[in-house]
């Protein structure tokens, strides 16, 4: 079949309507386009995430002009500079110096921008509060978390108070909202990685190196947290669920951990004063 004016006018238009296909079988939801926006983050809940995802659209935004100036380019040279009837192959130019200046020097004020960018999110998002309201110590094993909530000075609790999960029970992990807290992360075995997807944020959880974040959570709901890190058979299983909660709602939950026994604080091993490097003479042949 031979290749007609009309052919290739169809094959541009099915290319052309394929991202309008794709945005129609996703569903134009308020959800979905919210998500576009974000591109492709979900719904931010703390008052640091808005740093990452600003940074992460920002980025995307000048990922977008490059290409589509280069893209621009790269089309009116095809176009341009196509083989005509009557020439054998097009002028060739080379070693031009200031153009190649100028694509050494671009690239780097690109990737300084970001870089100012990246430092200044990174800044703000790893800020610790002078005094936190809550502390929760965390406790990685392999293959679930154990949540310690420091609530002697708490009036209503007076105590410290523990949840611990296991493989077939995934434990919950209770915040307050518009609250300050820091979350302290130690691990009992190997290492493992807290995240929450909506915090856009996660701090790796390692073995004799304690690790710590603090945050704000700021709307109230139910989130799935997540083991980040590969640590083993049930990786896979090693989810929480965070409650983002009022005051009230989170003093209930420390009192019937109270009511319930689970008081004091669950430790992992003090790996930096277990883990020993043998010297060279001491390792083994
Ligand atoms: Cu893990």
């Amino acid at each position: 079949m031979g290749y007609t004016a009309a052919t290739s006018k169809a094959r541009w238009l099915a290319f052309a309507l394929v991202p309008v296909g794709m945005l129609a079988l996703g569903g134009c939801s308020q959800e979905h386009l919210d998500q576009w926006g974000r591109v492709g983050y979900p719904e931010a809940i703390t008052d640091r995430a808005p740093w990452m995802g600003n940074l992460w659209v920002g980025t995307w935004i000048a990922a977008m002009v490059v290409g589509v100036f280069v893209w621009g380019l790269m089309a009116y040279v095809v176009v341009k500079f196509r083989r005509r009837a009557d020439e054998d192959k097009p002028r060739q130019t080379q070693y031009n110096l200031p153009l190649e200046l100028l694509y050494t020097v671009v690239p780097l004020f690109i990737i300084s921008v970001l870089f100012f960018f990246t430092v200044q999110a990174q800044d703000a998002v790893q800020a610790k509060v002078a005094t936190p309201t809550h502390t929760v110590n965390v406790v990685a094993s392999k293959w679930s978390w154990t949540f310690n909530y420091m609530e002697n000075a708490n009036s209503k609790v007076s105590a410290v108070v523990h949840e611990a999960g296991t493989i077939e029970t995934i434990p919950d992990l209770y915040l307050v909202i518009n609250e300050p807290v820091r979350i302290n992360l130690t691990s009992a075995d190997v290492d493992h990685s807290f995240w929450v997807p909506q915090f856009y944020y996660k701090l790796d959880v390692l073995p004799g190196h304690p690790n710590s974040f603090d945050v704000t959570p700021t709307k109230e709901g139910v989130y799935l947290g997540k083991c980040a890190e590969l640590c083993g058979t049930y990786h896979s299983n090693m989810l929480f669920n965070l409650h983002v909660v009022s005051q009230a709602e989170f003093d209930a939950k420390m009192s019937a951990l109270k009511a319930a026994g689970q008081t004091g604080e669950i430790k992992a091993p003090d790996y930096t004063s277990v883990v020993t490097v043998p010297t060279t003479e001491e390792a083994p042949k």
